[in-house]
């Protein structure tokens, strides 16, 4: 079921955009970063303060059907407010996957899982490797398992 309650477009026009080409063509269209082959795929959380529904493209990267969120932010020097999102909310995430879209719960991974996981992410995403040395903050990786 979609995170119900009124849905505030990111403030980025080019990730609002993103998100309603995914979400109106089931993923067939908006899927990738412009000029790139890596798919993204689409999370909605809970605003911790707001309370509205937030959606984000994120690049793909999954595993036994377990989807990680990766805060890069291109290696901005602060995490994105989803991650806080995340942590308010753990239990109020879905997922969208080209037309699939499930629910989800939310982990913030360490030490050797996170490990794991970043090397998951940084084949799936190469970039992620040098976003993480251009800034001195870790950065999270979240995991989204499903509901049971
Ligand atoms: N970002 C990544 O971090 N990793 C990726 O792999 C990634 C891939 C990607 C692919 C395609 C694409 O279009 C975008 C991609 N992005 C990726 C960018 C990503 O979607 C986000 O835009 C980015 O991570 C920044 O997220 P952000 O939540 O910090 O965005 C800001 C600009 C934003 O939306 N701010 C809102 C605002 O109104 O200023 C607040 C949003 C919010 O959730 N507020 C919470 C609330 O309560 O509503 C409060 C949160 C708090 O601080 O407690």
């Amino acid at each position: 079921m979609p995170l119900e309650g009124e849905y505030e477009p990111s403030p980025e026009k080019w990730v609002r955009d993103q998100v309603e080409v995914y979400e109106r063509t089931s993923g067939r269209e908006g899927n990738t970063l412009p000029g790139r082959t890596e798919p993204v795929v689409v999370f909605t959380t809970r605003g911790a303060k707001s309370g509205k529904v937030r959606k984000n493209p994120l690049m793909k990267v999954e595993h036994g059907g377990v989807y990680a969120m990766v805060a890069s932010q291109g290696g901005a020097p602060k995490h994105p407010t989803w991650y806080f999102n995340l942590k308010e909310h753990p239990d109020q995430v879905t997922v969208q996957d080209g037309d699939r879209v499930w629910d989800g719960v939310a982990r913030e991974v360490t030490g050797e899982e996170k490990a794991v996981w970043w090397e998951r992410a940084v084949a799936a995403f190469p970039d992620y490797a040098e976003y993480q040395r251009r800034t001195d903050r870790e950065i999270p990786v979240v995991l989204v398992e499903p509901r049971s």
